[in-house]
């Protein structure tokens, strides 16, 4: 029993220690926080709720800098067209894409050709490839980018 729970100490030690840059581990730093690229898939929705259940949310890349970082690290897990659920959507207003946490406008100059394109006349929710946006389903499953401070 003792060493039992001397496991779980241990493993929650582990588990909360931060690298040096003052991410957690496994997370990426990046310019303006710490980003996890989940290697699983979900809805936004739930994507939206695992983000918050790390303390953080869906990431929202709303500059160059951010946007640059992500794009790369997507390109360089090998995943190059492969797409990432973001903190993004048209939910409200159709066509009136903004970023969840501040309802900041989604930057308009990294659409991918064509899109947003409103799939299925229900294309409400942000994605990310390794060179540019679109929009897809929210119920549909993609994986995804977590972000926190
Ligand atoms: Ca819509
Ligand atoms: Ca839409
Ligand atoms: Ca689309």
């Amino acid at each position: 029993m003792t060493s039992c729970v001397m496991s779980i100490l241990t493993i929650l030690l582990v588990c909360g220690v931060s690298a040096a840059n003052g991410c957690s581990l496994g997370w990426l730093t990046g310019p303006s926080g710490c980003y996890f690229l989940s290697r699983f898939t979900a809805t936004w929705g739930e994507a939206s709720s695992v983000c918050q259940g790390f303390g953080g949310k869906l990431a929202e890349p709303m500059d160059e800098d951010s946007y640059t970082f992500l794009t790369g690290s997507i390109h360089d897990r090998g995943q190059a067209g492969v797409q990432f659920s973001v903190g993004g959507s048209d939910m409200f207003v159709e066509g009136v894409w903004e970023w969840s946490s501040s309802g900041a406008k989604v930057m308009n100059n990294h659409w991918l050709p064509g899109e947003p394109n409103d799939d299925n006349n229900n294309g409400d929710c942000l994605t990310l490839h390794d060179n540019g946006f679109n929009d897809l389903e929210c119920h549909s499953l993609h994986y995804f980018i977590c972000e926190k401070e």
